[in-house]
């Protein structure tokens, strides 16, 4: 599924203190990246995901908190993966041409849209929590290019009480990726069949940083920096959408070894979960 970058003139220039932040501490917040108008069609499409309305997806339609198989109305946290791949008219819109423009000034020309995401914390749901993870604890180990450029845009202003994101500022220059585990609620030999979820332990040494944005704005993060964001107290939703870049080479070869992001594939690729490490073996993602 990988696509293309079309270099249009979808600029969003960054300054030399951007950039130099990118390196150093993982993430950036970018204001205004796709203002209303713009934003009302990708909200319309976004809504017929996260209301469970687009038939076909299998697992890439999930709770993100929980085990698959949850009933629907059980979701606290509501994730749709791939939605390009479902439906192609998301391909080459405001968002993923400006998110490209800024990936470009981050990594470098040469990339290519990795995956998209729609997630959605339901008002009132304590328990739409996204797990402390590093985006590439969940990638095939092995992958030899790891650069990428992660941006989420708010459809709705996140905040502490709404459970926006928050990062671990510096952690992705660790020498080595922490330990990925499944989550609680996943711990049979079947490991990730049960759900998607992996996390990491924090460190008494880390500090968090919250990292609130309005509509319209984003956040960006390096593929190595430990994330993840707390669950709703409020009454209104949260609503990201995700776009990842990568080298063309590096989304050339995972598709090769068969990683697509999908949850539907079967992992028979290695990974960084641990007790996967010694020996790949079948399991759906
Ligand atoms: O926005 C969130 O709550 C978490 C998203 C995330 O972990 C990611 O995009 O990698």
């Amino acid at each position: 599924m990988s696509a293309d970058v079309n270099p249009q003139d979808d600029a969003y220039p960054l300054d030399a203190e951007q950039v130099a932040r990118y390196q150093r501490e993982g993430y950036l917040v970018l204001p205004d990246v796709v203002a209303d108008p713009a934003l009302l069609p990708l909200e319309r499409t976004f809504q017929r995901f996260i209301e469970g309305r687009v038939p076909g997806m299998g697992r890439d339609f999930c709770d993100m908190s929980g085990p698959y198989g949850r009933a629907f109305e059980d979701f606290n946290l509501v994730n749709a993966v791939l939605p390009r791949v479902y439906d192609t008219s998301l391909v080459d819109n405001v968002f993923e041409r400006r998110a490209a423009a800024i990936a470009r000034q981050l990594i470098g020309h040469d990339i290519a849209l990795d995956y998209d995401q729609f997630l959605a914390k339901r008002p009132k749901r304590t328990r739409a929590v996204f797990a402390w993870h590093q985006d590439l604890g969940y990638w095939p180990t092995g992958t030899p290019d790891t650069r990428t450029v992660t941006c989420s845009l708010a459809l709705d202003d996140a905040t502490l009480e709404n459970g926006c994101l928050q990062v671990v500022p510096g952690s992705h220059r660790e020498a080595e990726l922490r330990s990925h585990r499944p989550s609680a609620w996943s711990s049979s030999p079947e490991l990730r069949a049960e759900a998607h979820t992996l996390t990491v332990e924090l460190r008494p040494t880390d500090s968090i940083v919250a990292l609130p944005v309005r509509r319209g704005s984003i956040t960006v993060h390096n593929e190595r920096i430990v994330h993840g964001s707390p669950g709703n107290t409020t009454d209104g939703w949260r609503r990201t959408y995700v776009v990842a870049f990568r080298s063309r080479q590096t989304v050339e070869y995972e598709r090769r070894i068969g990683f697509t992001h999908s949850h539907n594939d079967t992992i028979n690729w290695k990974t960084h979960l641990e007790a996967l490490d010694a020996e790949p073996r079948l399991a759906r993602v």
